[in-house]
């Protein structure tokens, strides 16, 4: 997917009521160091009285340079908060200085953790695979690497198969769910194409 980037920026105050406030505070602010609010999230982009806002999921509603973007258009910023900034839009917590790009779409997949051959079923089988993709040349991917993610951690190694073998024989503790029954889930470092086995 290509991805936009602006630079998001601060735009002039048109108002009566802003020009008497950029006549006498201007000067004054220009030395007077703020503190800096870093901001990184995704929201969407609603319309104001006076200008479209950025509406962030964390609350609250921003000016800033929003370029190409559309509103409801669902887009990721990043930068810094200046809660005080002036513009034209009357509206608004503030601005934010940084840049504004689409927002990866939040992919929730039903899958079950520790079926890694994705056959309905958590056996031998499934560690077993897990040894051949971490270990021997050309071994296929997996169709949903969470799956293989055992032990929960967000990532994938040998302790995935060290727990799922515990699991099957010694008594270890189960997969982290979802286990045994499919569930959706949100995921954030490990990603998950396609499972077959669940609805
Ligand atoms: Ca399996
Ligand atoms: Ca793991």
């Amino acid at each position: 997917m290509s991805r936009q980037i602006h630079t998001v920026g601060v735009l002039p105050k048109l108002t009566l009521r802003a020009l008497g406030l950029l006549v006498i505070l201007l000067p004054a602010t220009a030395t007077t160091a703020v503190a800096q609010i870093t901001f990184d999230g995704c929201g969407t982009i609603v319309e104001g009285v006076e200008c479209d806002l950025f509406a962030p999921d964390s609350g609250g509603l921003y000016v800033t340079g929003l370029g190409s973007f559309q509103v409801g258009d669902y887009v990721h910023v990043t930068g810094t908060i200046d809660p005080f900034c002036i513009t034209f839009c009357q509206q608004g917590d503030g601005c934010i200085f940084g840049t504004i790009e689409l927002c990866d779409p939040v992919v929730d997949v039903a899958f079950v953790r520790g079926d890694l051959n994705v056959d309905g079923g958590f056996d031998i089988a499934d560690p077993i695979l897990l040894l051949s993709v971490l270990f021997t040349p050309g071994t296929p991917g997996l169709a949903c690497n969470a799956a293989a993610d055992a032990n929960g951690d967000d990532g994938i190694d040998i302790g995935d198969t060290v727990y799922m073998l515990g699991t099957l024989f010694t008594m270890g503790p189960p997969p982290a769910a979802p286990f045994p029954d499919c569930d959706t889930v949100t995921l954030a470092a490990l990603d998950c194409d396609s499972f077959s086995a669940c609805p």
